[in-house]
């Protein structure tokens, strides 16, 4: 699958459209559809005004309200705090046109429907509220003033992905950044560089132009270690290639990262790229040929300290540090593909990424047309973020019901994923199975999801002691695989609220939380074949789903950390068992 997104925007020649943006709040769509439910040629994307006292306009955006950009719309203003619906978001800007140059209309993410007009003219739509996406407006834009309008709209329908329910706030906006993009006639739109997981020391790869001038001279530059290979497009702008190099390891420990400089007779391009080697061997994860255990933590995109959808660098690097805090070396960027100075950031201090696709509970699994836009959001991810070295996982989904349909579906992904990055793995959130021995209190958690057969690493999701079973010591648990591939815990946990005070070991006291990981800990020690843990999660969030007052009110709190940035009991339980897994390894118990 081809894609016309532009990647590693902040290269590039970019003009900025975040700041403050009018916007009007459309539960009708009556800037779109008229009283026939027909689309209206003169809808809002006009943005007309009445000037003389005649003028029948019944809208004026200027007159309206305001939202900051990027930024969730629920959280910025008191009366949208449950907002589902349409808003219309407007931007005055000026242009100078420039002969020769082609200019492009970029978006991090809007949630979750987008229609975009420049000057009143139709530039696009898109569909999925995480990834990124942009429309060519070189002949939309005059010299001057200019305005782009989008028609957002995060109605929750039942063949979307996500669908209908989740566990987190539907958080509806602009809430990534908005740029204009200017390329050359003939530009390099994508690119893709890589260690070629089968020679470790050959870097592989392709590039592709966009453009009339698409058979070109290119050079792949590594200057650090005096590298340069050429290669020339063909017809189509397309070239692939391969080269050996001694490169020094992407890792964990040494998250090195290259300046590679890409060179064409019309273009250029500085990317920050890490090269390293991840694969599988029986139950290890192998990281540059060395198994490594993944200390994780779960991450929803939710802001520290002031809630909403996070977008920001300086978000990114206040989570990143309470992982590193912790001692993790692994996020699960959970449930949907997060903003893109998250994985630049984790790949900057060598932690390793799990990035998931919004393919969670229910699905319309049978859909063709919820295939086939899961599968242009799975796209457009792995278009963005295929030269990250910190990201090693491609997850497709969590927790789906076992039916056929599904099977199908998630396999049609996995057959995407591998065709257009075969460099890494792919992996599920699943749940086990639970078979309780008669007569006898031993429970032993099978995993026999059918689709573990086609991916490279299991994720598996367990509450036990929380939603079910006792928060006491785990010893007459055992855990089961019919596969030979690694695992990874990829949720566990149990809600409380920070500084709750109540009598020792009751539900949603810190003490409980804390004294549920003690037991759980223990536990995964003796799963031999265990790969990594994934608490849920690191920071209180909000849901919807989640109205118990005074305990919860809007928030899931099975946090490690509060959502105003207070670290909680468990934290450091999390804390002490990575300390000593850095320092031992897996499965050795220590004793006090
Ligand atoms: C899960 C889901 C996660 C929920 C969590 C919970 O299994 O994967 O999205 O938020 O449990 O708190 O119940």
């Amino acid at each position: 699958m081809e894609s016309d997104l532009i990647i590693n925007t902040d290269a590039r020649e970019v003009t900025g459209l975040d700041g403050t943006w009018d916007i009007i709040i459309d539960p009708y769509q009556t800037g779109y559809y008229d009283y026939r439910s027909q689309p209206n040629p003169n809808g809002y994307f006009r943005n007309r005004k009445n000037v003389e006292p005649d003028d029948p306009y019944e809208y004026n955006f200027d007159l309206s309200d305001k939202l900051e950009v990027p930024g969730d719309w629920n959280t910025q203003m008191e009366k949208l705090h449950w907002y589902e619906g349409t808003i219309w978001y407007k931007k005055d800007f000026s242009w100078e046109l420039k002969q020769d140059k082609r200019v492009f209309l970029y978006f991090g993410a809007v949630n979750y429907d987008a229609r975009v007009w420049v000057n009143g003219e139709y530039a696009g739509r898109h569909i999925g509220g995480f990834t990124p996406f942009n429309f060519e407006v070189t002949e939309l834009l005059q010299n001057g003033d200019n305005f782009v309008v989008v028609m957002a709209d995060n109605t929750r329908k039942p063949e979307a992905v996500p669908t209908m329910i989740t566990d987190w706030a539907n958080y509806g906006g602009i809430t990534r950044s908005v740029k204009l993009i200017e390329t050359e006639e003939t530009f390099l739109q994508d690119y893709y560089i890589q260690l070629n997981q089968n020679a470790e020391n050959e870097v592989a790869g392709w590039v592709r132009l966009n453009g009339d001038q698409l058979q070109q001279r290119v050079e792949i530059r590594i200057s650090e270690e005096n590298i340069v290979h050429r290669v020339e497009t063909d017809v189509d702008g397309f070239a692939s290639f391969s080269f050996t190099a001694e490169l020094r390891k992407w890792s964990t420990t040494d998250p090195h990262i290259y300046d590679v400089r890409i060179v064409t007779e019309t273009d250029e391009i500085t990317d920050q790229i890490g090269f390293r080697t991840i694969e599988t061997d029986g139950t290890d994860v192998l990281l540059n040929g060395e198994p490594i255990f993944l200390r994780g933590v779960n991450i929803h995109e939710e802001a520290p300290y002031r809630t909403g959808r996070a977008h920001s660098i300086d978000d990114a690097r206040t989570l990143l540090n309470w992982v590193e805090d912790m001692g993790g070396n692994f996020v699960r960027l959970s449930h949907y593909p997060h903003n893109e100075h998250m994985v630049r950031e984790a790949e900057r201090r060598g932690i390793m990424v799990w990035a998931e696709l919004p393919l969670y509970w229910m699905i319309q699994w049978d859909n063709p047309e919820t295939l086939e836009n899961a599968r242009n959001q799975l796209t457009e991810i792995i278009h963005r973020d295929k030269n990250r070295a910190a990201v090693i996982l491609w997850a497709m989904s969590n927790e789906t019901p076992l039916t056929d349909a599904r099977v199908q579906f998630l396999q049609e992904m996995i057959r995407t994923t591998k065709a257009l990055d075969p460099s890494r793995l792919t992996t599920a959130a699943l749940q086990s199975r639970w078979i309780e021995e008669e007569g006898s209190e031993r429970i032993t958690f099978m995993i026999d999801d059918p689709i573990g057969e086609y991916l490279d690493v299991l994720g598996v999701n367990q509450y036990y002691g929380w939603y079910g079973g006792a928060n006491a010591p785990m010893d007459h648990l055992t855990w089961e695989t019919i596969y030979d591939k690694p695992l990874i815990i990829s949720e566990f946990g149990a809600g409380a609220k920070q500084g709750w005070n109540v009598p020792d070991n009751q539900r949603w006291s810190e003490e409980f939380q804390a004294e549920l990981y003690r037991h759980t800990l223990d536990m995964f020690d003796r799963i031999e074949f265990l790969s990594g843990t994934v608490p849920w999660i690191l920071m209180d969030f909000r849901s919807p789903r989640r109205t118990l007052p005074v305990v919860k009110d809007g928030f899931n709190r099975k946090g490690l950390i509060s959502e105003t940035g207070i670290k909680k009991k468990a934290f450091d339980v999390m804390k002490e068992y990575y300390q000593r897994i850095e320092e031992f390894g897996h499965g050795v118990e220590i004793e006090e």
